[in-house]
């Protein structure tokens, strides 16, 4: 496959300044070589960023960098668009604001190509408040709200052409929610699978059930990996740590899951701050993952029918 790596280094949508650095801690965990040494062929098209940039107040003063994301989100939204033709683009963030970006132009691909775009989101957080909602002012807390195409937006940020319907959003992860989010969610059709799902259920099939949906349905299929989706024990780079996260082997589990099924066409990896890693190990982490999610395995396994 063609993969195209867009550094994407946004960091203002956090709290913590450092995911800036996330697209370099990536390369230099390796990841183009471990993409390369599966047989895949790699662009790297270095990181990318807005030109003009200007100032937007919002009435909720507690959102901050407005003008900025507005502008990321724009760039983002184009690139993944461009990228997404012929190549799977993989968004090396920066923080979760860049979904605002980049799951908008997958959409207008997957419009485009006529069929229609599913968003796995796996991440501790369900990222579902609007401008009006968000207490922390911080826009990483958003994107779900925005291309789902939730109110509280308008005037604000692009016109959404090609929302991502709520039934084909599915959370796997989930621990920390925020009132406004969990009164939204209630009333959407979003699925949420949070940890104790995960504890009574296993990974497997909650997986199973969305790729099985997306299958019927000649979906394509976008994931978007937040770092504090695993348990801070293994990924501790990352400013929103949150305990009872993912196990190193249920994030594998998933990612050769994904595999298997075909169905992935592009993929964020965001929230990465190589600032409050331990030596690499983080960056390190999230790069194996991606190497299972494009077909590393330990031994080969019997071809299972579609
Ligand atoms: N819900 C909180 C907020 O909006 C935390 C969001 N932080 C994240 N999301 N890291 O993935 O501020
Ligand atoms: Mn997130
Ligand atoms: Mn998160």
């Amino acid at each position: 496959m063609e993969c195209t790596l867009i550094g994407a280094p946004l960091q203002v949508g956090a709290g913590h300044l450092g995911c800036e650095m996330g697209p370099s801690a990536l390369r230099i965990a390796g990841l183009a070589a471990a993409l390369e040494e599966l047989g895949h062929r790699v662009r790297d098209i270095g990181n990318q960023g807005p030109k003009l940039v200007s100032a937007i107040a919002h009435p909720n003063t507690s959102v901050h960098h407005l003008g900025e994301t507005v502008a990321w989100i724009k760039m983002l939204s184009t690139a993944a668009y461009e990228h997404s033709n012929n190549s799977m683009p993989i968004f090396l963030g920066g923080d979760h604001t860049i979904s605002a970006g980049t799951v908008p132009g997958i959409a207008r691909r997957a419009s485009e190509n006529g069929r229609p775009l599913f968003v796995l989101w796996l991440d501790a957080h369900t990222d579902f408040h609007t401008l009006e909602t968000t207490v922390s002012g911080n826009l990483h807390g958003t994107p779900v709200a925005y291309y789902t195409g939730r109110r509280g937006f308008e005037g604000f940020y692009p016109a959404l052409k090609h929302a991502v319907p709520p039934e084909n959003l599915c959370m796997i992860g989930i621990r920390s929610v925020d009132p406004a989010e969990r009164d939204a969610l209630r009333s959407s059709s979003i699925t949420v699978h949070d940890m104790r799902a995960i504890d009574e259920h296993g990974v497997v099939s909650v997986t199973q059930m969305f790729l099985e949906r997306i299958r019927a349905a000649n979906g394509m299929l976008h994931v978007s990996f937040d770092v504090d989706f695993l348990d801070p024990e293994i990924a501790p780079a990352v400013g929103t740590t949150v305990p009872g996260g993912a196990t190193f082997r249920e994030a594998h589990l998933i990612m050769e899951m994904l595999h298997d099924s075909g169905l992935v066409t592009s993929l964020d990896l965001v929230e990465l701050n190589p600032f409050l890693d331990e030596r690499g190990k983080t960056a390190r982490l999230i790069v194996d993952l991606v190497a299972s999610l494009m077909g590393k395995r330990v031994m080969d396994r019997p071809t299972r029918a579609a």
